[in-house]
């Protein structure tokens, strides 16, 4: 599980400050993510590792508004490990008033689950009391980032997460 921690501040968030963590899996596109958008201050990466590594960052979640779950759409092989490491994140204490956007990345590549192969891959139906929702990306063109930030701007000034 790879980690990028972010506070963004943009036009898409006015001058509202938001604490948004960046997660997925390694390779999912989370760097790139954060290099199209050129947005934000990167103000932690923790290197890739291990579900073993998770005690460590816990320490990133208290007051964090919304977290942005990266799945690599093609990677269909390790699309389980993925749905049981967002699980895991939900059950977060912290985080249980955290909104979720999930980006169903690499859209681009032959084979790419769509959005609705990734909500039932993730099993996202079982996400109760919590708003969220999930967009197509193709983070190497920067296609559907800003569709999916501006649901999560509209969500966090709506006044929930
Ligand atoms: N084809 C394709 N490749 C992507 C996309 N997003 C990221 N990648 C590639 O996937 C690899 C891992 O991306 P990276 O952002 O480093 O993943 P991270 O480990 O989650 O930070 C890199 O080679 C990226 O260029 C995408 O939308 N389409
Ligand atoms: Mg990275």
């Amino acid at each position: 599980m790879g980690i990028l921690f972010t506070r963004m501040f943009s036009s898409v968030f006015g001058n509202k400050e938001a604490r948004i963590l960046v997660l997925g899996l390694d390779n999912a596109g989370k760097t790139t993510i954060l290099y199209r958008l050129q947005m934000g201050e990167v103000v932690s990466t923790i290197p890739s590792g291990q579900t073993s590594i998770r005690p460590y960052w816990r320490c990133y979640f208290p007051n964090t508004q919304a977290v942005i779950y990266v799945v690599d759409s093609s990677d269909t092989d390790r699309i389980g490990v993925a749905k049981e490491e967002f699980h895991a994140i939900l059950e977060e204490e912290e985080l249980k008033g955290a909104v979720v956007l999930i980006f169903a990345n690499k859209q681009d590549l032959p084979g790419a689950l769509d959005d609705a192969a990734v909500t039932e891959a993730l099993e996202l139906h079982k996400i109760k009391s919590r708003q969220w929702a999930i967009f197509k990306t193709c983070a190497v063109k920067g296609e559907g980032l800003f569709e999916g930030l501006d649901w999560l701007s509209n969500t966090l000034k709506s006044g929930s997460g």
